[in-house]
């Protein structure tokens, strides 16, 4: 869409793990466009990295260092920094002291965060939101290969025959490749889509299985039963290759004993299962690509697992079109794997159990202190928090107040931590809130290093913008407080470049090939070389080698003995169950054009548009039976811990099940954190919490007023009512609002209006009430109540008066109706990047438009990234079923 000139920069998207190349541009008008000659999405960006642009202006930015809420120098921040950390480990020993990061660290400032806790400070408590995340794809990889090393490539996900997604929304959570995976759609090509509700993935599926959640394990046993007795399995290949096939099937013909008991235990069809079950016999190239609907569960690395086996049974591993692929979430989740941010590694694939690698990663560094076994894992370091075990936090790149299971117990955690200290790019986070210190970072196109996709690629991401305030890298800010420690010789870096080589060669060193994580040939790099360096796949062994795009096709898996390992999974179902109290389970996840707790992605007012408040999927029948309306408010309620959204009537749900997202935060909203529904149940290998598994009951918000506010940018966020959410538009701010008792509307304007009113129209037997305020011929504020939300305006045009400085006398005569009668009413957009609303769509398509490439002629729809065109689709779909109706 934009423009883009030779002097714009080759960086990498700082959002999900597909890791595409972005060409940005700074100066007064940012811009940005897919990279061509990134091999991860050749030229394609969805819609949140083609609006990265408009994430980069300093508002809501945290410009300034502040310790106790008072904006101090760097120099005193650094101090205070150091001096919290010195003080807890003279008087409780370095135990004291946890560091929660990030997978959305660059990979230098990974590694200089765990060089300074595990090195220097001589804390085991380094632990990342990647326990989240991908920690139980990275248990069943070790158990698996002997290593945390994903055998596959992209390219792989095309070359299928079979693709089978297990727990994943592509659609809308890899967009990008989920479009290769679209695009490589041919004859004979199928994908099977396993997840306990429909989403825009579906569209692909030749099959989907909606299978009861957490059941995967008894699928993929029962597929590995199946395989043995249609001489399905491999034997030549597990002879050479593997260890532990007999045990594994043994256990699989307990748990999944046949068809019939899988499919009653997964809730599926028979014949559906079998299905499954005979593409997966019949086709040598298939991809089983796992995500959060896998790793977040109590089984989460038993899940990876089963899936793991029947691709080593049939010996599909790391070979053109056939593997398992763990689809990583973070921009930098695998660069963290690599340096060790979790908390039971080391470092460059290093591990606490191995007395030799302990000593071999002391020595590189220099250090005595290196801890003698693991740290606490995230759910279990804010439990020992809690306790009071820790006195001193350093929070990095993450948002814990809002993405760990049970927020109450982790905001008590925070709260009673004595020194919480908060590195962010953002200001006003749920967790900021809570910081004694307060370290404003670089974001994205001020910092400078490198990140690893899914598929192992490690790319440069480039600065291209000025520090904004005095923001400093992440890597800058631990460097100086090591220094203030007095380990600055260990950390005497002067640019990224020189970490970067460091960690290079510790992934090197004392290496005879037993790790596989191996970037040897990139240790010479210089300066130079490292900021012209190309995208490449690890391992990279020497100077002119290009790279590795798979692993271990010809086995030389990572165990002592070579040899990769089927391991015996026994069932083990949810923890959390519904009961009489609640009956419900509560599913969470993502949605398109959001990232995570929205502290970026709701700076582009037109991200907002797709879903602009908490919702709650909810299955018809399960409308009546909790007498809650589609379009409505509703509360779901876990022990007193609520959750306020906009009821959404789905037929992809099952009866009994509602998914709710996860992005919204109280600065967003004032109870939508899908974290009060989920518990503190953590996969016992992994220590991956639960979260895909909640309960909760569900009743109905008895709203007797519902409202839109639209205010210019400087009033408060959060407001007096029973229900808001925040909406930020591009010329106003904007909420929406609901109460549970009725107002006197008249007296209260001023309230929310920032002043008395200019123009009011009132007409309380319809419960209707809408006045704006307007300051020297400016609009201010407005807001527009009814007692039915449906009849509440599209604020489309309201908003386009909030960006002129003198209202128009035609526009101040139609403020009070909120639209420009001679305008037409869009309807909610649908193409974020083309601004095309459902009734244009709606109107093209009763006009004729009869499928998703017209609606895109016609209206340009659906052109651009792709990631609406699930939704096109489905809109295309229902007038069919309407017409035939
Ligand atoms: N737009 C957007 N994209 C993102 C992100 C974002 O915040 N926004 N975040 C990124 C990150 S960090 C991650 S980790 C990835 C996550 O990417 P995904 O894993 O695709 O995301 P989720 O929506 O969390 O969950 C995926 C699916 O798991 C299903 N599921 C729930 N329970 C079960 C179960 O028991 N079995 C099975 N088979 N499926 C189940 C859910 O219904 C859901 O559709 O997305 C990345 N991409
Ligand atoms: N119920 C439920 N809970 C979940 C999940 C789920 O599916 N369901 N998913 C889990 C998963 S997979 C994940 S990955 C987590 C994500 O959850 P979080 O990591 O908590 O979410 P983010 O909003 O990505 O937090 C990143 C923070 O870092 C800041 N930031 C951005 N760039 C930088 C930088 O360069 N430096 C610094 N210092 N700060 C920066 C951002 O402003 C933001 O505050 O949530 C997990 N929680
Ligand atoms: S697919 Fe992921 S990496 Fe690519 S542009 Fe979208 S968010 Fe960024
Ligand atoms: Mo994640």
């Amino acid at each position: 869409m934009t423009v883009i000139t030779t002097d714009s920069c080759r960086t990498t998207c700082p959002y999900c793990g597909v890791g595409c190349g972005v060409l940005a541009k700074g100066g007064d008008t940012p811009s940005v466009a897919g990279d061509q000659t990134h091999p991860a999405n050749l030229g394609r960006l969805c819609v949140k990295g083609a609006n990265l642009h408009e994430t980069t202006d300093s508002r809501d930015r945290l410009l300034a260092p502040k310790v106790a809420g008072r904006q101090v120098s760097w120099t005193d921040a650094l101090g205070a920094t150091a001096e919290a950390i010195r003080r807890a480990v003279a008087e409780h020993g370095p135990g004291s002291v946890a560091f929660y990061l990030s997978g959305q660290l660059l990979t230098e400032d990974y590694y200089i965060a765990n060089k300074l806790a595990k090195g220097f400070i001589g804390t085991p408590h380094v632990d990342t939101n990647s326990r989240l995340c991908m920690s139980s794809a990275v248990a069943a990889h070790k158990r698996a290969f002997g290593a945390d090393a994903v055998p596959g490539c992209y390219e792989d996900l095309e070359l299928a025959d079979l693709l089978v997604l297990v727990g994943s929304n592509a659609a809308w959570n890899h967009p990008v490749l989920y479009q290769r995976m679209k695009a490589a759609a041919r004859d004979g090509r199928r994908v099977v889509v396993i997840d306990p509700r429909r989403t825009a993935t579906s569209e692909l599926a030749d099959l989907h299985l909606l299978l009861r959640p957490g059941t995967d394990t008894v699928l993929f046993n029962g597929l590995l039963v199946w395989l043995a007795d249609h001489h399905g399995v491999d034997q030549d290949y597990l002879d050479r290759h593997c260890d532990g096939f007999d045990a594994a099937l043994a256990a699989a013909r307990v748990a999944a004993p046949d068809l019939a008991s899988v499919a009653s235990q997964c809730d599926l069809a028979e014949a559906d299962v079998e299905t499954f079950y005979r593409w997966y016999l019949e086709t040598p190239r298939t991809v089983t690509g796992f995500s959060q609907g896998a790793n977040q569960s109590v089984a989460g690395t038993d899940k990876g697992n089963a899936i793991i086996n029947c691709h080593l049974a049939t010996g599909r591993v790391g070979r053109p079109g056939a593997s398992p692929f763990s689809l990583t979430g973070q921009p930098n989740a695998m660069g963290g794997r690599e340096v060790g941010g979790l908390a039971n590694t080391l470092a460059a694939h290093m591990d606490y159990h191995n007395p030799d690698d302990r000593a071999l990663v002391a020595d590189f560094w220099g250090s005595d202190r290196v801890p003698d076994g693991p740290g606490l894992k995230a759910v279990d370091m804010f439990n020992a928090i809690h306790r009071g075990d820790i006195k001193v936090l350093w929070v990095m790149a993450t948002n814990p107040a809002v993405s760990l299971p049970d927020t109450a117990l982790v905001r008590e955690a925070l709260q009673r931590c004595p020194t919480v200290i908060v590195s962010d790019c953002m200001a006003d986070t749920d967790t900021a809130a809570f910081a004694d210190i307060l370290l404003p970072a670089a974001g994205w196109g001020e910092k400078d290093g490198t990140v690893t996709n899914s598929e192992r690629r490690i790319s440069r991401q480039r600065r291209f913008l000025p520090l904004a305030g005095e923001a400093r890298p992440d890597w800058w800010i631990m460097a100086s407080v090591a220094r203030e420690l007095g380990y600055g010789d260990a950390f005497a870096y002067q640019r990224p470049a020189d970490i970067f080589r460091e960690h290079a060669a510790l992934s090197a060193f004392g290496n005879e090939g037993q790790r596989v994580f191996n970037l040897g040939g990139l240790t010479q790099l210089d300066d130079q070389a490292y900021d012209a360096l190309q995208p490449i796949q690890w391992p990279v062994l020497s100077r002119d080698d290009g790279g590795r795009s798979r692993l271990f096709g010809d086995g030389g898996f990572c165990h002592p003995n070579g040899r990769a390992r089927l391991i015996a999974i026994d069932t083990v179902l949810p923890v959390t169950r519904p009961d009489e109290k609640q009956p419900l389970v509560v599913n969470t996840g993502r949605i398109r054009d959001q990232w995570h707790t929205m502290t970026r992605t709701a700076k582009a007012a037109r991200l907002l548009q797709h879903r602009s408040e908490p919702f709650i999927d909810v299955h018809p029948q399960d409308l009546l039976r909790f007498g809650v309306r589609d379009q409505g408010l509703a509360v779901l309620d876990n022990q007193g811990q609520q959750f306020v959204g906009r009821v959404r009537s789905a037929e992809g749900q099952r009866p009994g099940e509602v998914f709710v997202p996860i992005h919204w935060s109280q600065r967003f909203t004032g109870a939508g954190l899908a974290s009060a529904l989920t518990s503190r149940v953590t996969d016992p290998l992994s220590g991956q919490p639960e979260s895909k598994h909640g309960t909760a009951s569900l009743r109905p918000f008895a709203a007797r007023w519902h409202a839109r506010l639209l205010c210019r940018q400087d009033r408060p966020r959060r407001w007096r009512a029973d229900y808001w959410s925040y909406v930020p538009l591009a010329d106003c701010d904007s909420w929406w609002l609901a109460g549970e008792s009725l107002m006197d509307w008249a007296s209260e304007a001023d309230y929310w209006l920032g002043g008395m009113p200019q123009l009011v129209m009132s007409d309380p037997a319809q419960g209707m009430f809408r006045a704006a305020r307007i300051v020297d011929g400016r609009l201010e504020a407005m807001i527009l109540v009814d007692r039915e939300v449906s009849r509440l305006p599209d604020l489309a045009w309201l908003e386009s008066c909030f960006g002129q400085d003198t209202l128009s006398e035609r526009d101040r005569r139609a403020l009070l109706a909120a639209r420009d009668c001679e305008g037409e009413d869009v309807g909610p957009i649908v193409c974020s990047c083309f601004q095309v609303g459902q009734y244009q769509i709606e109107a093209a398509i009763a006009a004729g438009a009869t499928s998703v490439g017209t609606l895109g002629q016609q209206l340009r729809c659906g052109s651009n990234c792709g990631s609406c065109i699930p939704e096109l689709k489905a809109l295309v779909e229902s007038s069919v079923v309407a017409a035939e109706s």
